[in-house]
């Protein structure tokens, strides 16, 4: 832990200390935090200025759910090469996107996958949650629905030029043989809002080269994010397929249901795909979490997986629990 980081730290837990020692020892969980703002946290560096623009809408009265989707938007359209229309095409050329949605209160979701020509399927997301009596739409049916309901949509988005020519950047081609992604990044963002309650989303492009239909754990329910709005939130990015077949996310939030930190949450749900997965810990994955109480963390198979977390107090990029060979010291703040 850094000492920007130890400060911080120290900062939060002495105003919560500083409560409790005012004879407020009673106060319920919602009420603490109430004192110390609302936590965002995200997946990688770029998920801190999606942070920061999360936090802005919190404080200037917007929900948890509106915080999740304008920060989720903002790297959808910031020309990612791994999230929104500018990420990974398949190997037929096509950009097709995945995305999810969860608000706690009242165990809501929405989702769509496989998606083309949507600029903000997080939006798309929140719409089927909201709007609709489903959970998932995908394909076609997303697009339009997309469409119908006034977002903003690009037809015609196959560009087998600009795949040929990230596919001849690329070390290893084999598109659509299972070959392992040379590059693929998700935004997964979670929130604790001061109020105590939490929602969460995430967005990609998914695994560039896939083979066209593919779907990736991100739009996935407890895969690519999962919000109990008693516990806390988790959210994933590395290799899809090593999430999905053990609906992940979902184990990291029963794992601090049952007592674990966000990072031992993160790290013990790592570990047990890893004693059942013949690929061991060569599998690609990383998780983040956050609890009611208002801490976080991660871990990851990769060695300093970066994340972004995002209080009224600061806002920095960490490094996950490393799980892998070249061990890394972790920096969540439990
Ligand atoms: C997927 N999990 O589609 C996503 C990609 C990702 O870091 O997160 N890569 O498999």
């Amino acid at each position: 832990m850094s000492s920007q980081t130890r400060r911080d730290f120290l900062k939060h837990t002495t105003a919560a200390a500083a409560t409790l020692t005012a004879g407020c020892t009673t106060l319920p969980p919602a009420a603490r935090l109430a004192n110390r703002g609302p936590l965002i946290v995200s997946t990688w560096g770029f998920g801190k200025p999606a942070n920061e623009l999360a936090l802005n809408v919190l404080q200037g009265g917007g929900s948890a759910l509106d915080a999740v989707e304008q920060g989720v938007r903002h790297v959808e359209s910031s020309g990612n090469t791994s999230v929104g229309l500018s990420g990974l095409p398949n190997a037929a050329g096509v950009v097709q996107l995945d995305a999810c949605i969860m608000n706690g209160p009242g165990h809501q979701a929405g989702s769509v996958a496989g998606v083309e020509g949507v600029l903000h399927p997080i939006s798309a997301a929140r719409l089927v949650m909201e709007k609709t009596p489903h959970v998932m739409l995908v394909g076609q049916g997303a697009h339009w629905f997309a469409k119908q309901n006034g977002l903003e949509v690009r037809d015609g988005q196959a560009d087998e030029a600009s795949y040929r020519a990230w596919l001849a950047k690329q070390k290893k081609p084999a598109p659509g043989q299972g070959d392992k992604p040379e590059n693929h990044d998700t935004i997964a963002l979670l929130i604790l809002d001061a109020d105590g309650n939490i929602a969460a989303g995430c967005s990609t492009s998914g695994w560039g080269g896939k083979v066209p239909g593919r779907v990736g754990d991100s739009p996935i329910i407890g895969g690519g994010v999962y919000v109990d709005n008693e516990v806390g939130a988790a959210g994933a990015t590395g290799l899809g397929e090593n999430v999905m077949r053990y609906c992940a996310s979902y184990q990291v939030v029963e794992n601090m249901r049952h007592g674990m930190s966000p990072t031992e949450a993160c790290a013990e749900a790592i570990r047990r795909i890893a004693r059942t997965d013949p690929q061991g810990m060569d599998l690609a994955i990383n998780f983040i979490a956050i609890n009611k109480r208002g801490e976080f963390g991660a871990a990851g198979t990769q060695a300093n997986f970066p994340y972004s977390v995002t209080t009224p107090d600061f806002s920095e990029i960490r490094k996950g629990k490393s799980l892998s060979e070249a061990k890394q010291k972790e920096g969540g703040n439990e």
